[in-house]
């Protein structure tokens, strides 16, 4: 396993694109999108991240995105870097 290798890598993109572009989901965190902290990410708020669409990843359609409906989000947005599959 190269985890750890891995996890400074992914900080230091972090870090390196904390005030640039972020490419992809796995580069962003729930906490960082979730400007107000309420525990959902709203429309607003996904604009900081110009790859995320609420209408297209919010799944039970309230308009916001959970912890639950981001993680898929980043799931899938890493799985279409890899392997360009969609459903
Ligand atoms: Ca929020
Ligand atoms: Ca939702």
């Amino acid at each position: 396993m190269k985890a750890k290798g891995f996890v400074s890598f992914a900080l230091g993109c972090a870090l390196a694109a904390g005030s640039g572009a972020v490419l992809a989901g796995e580069d962003v965190t729930f906490e960082q999108l979730d400007a107000d902290q309420n525990g959902a990410i709203d429309q607003q708020e996904a604009q900081a991240h110009p790859g995320l669409d609420v209408a297209t990843v919010d799944a039970n359609a309230d308009g916001s995105l959970d912890q639950a409906e981001f993680a898929s989000w980043v799931a899938q947005a890493s799985s279409e870097e890899d392997s360009s599959q969609q459903d």
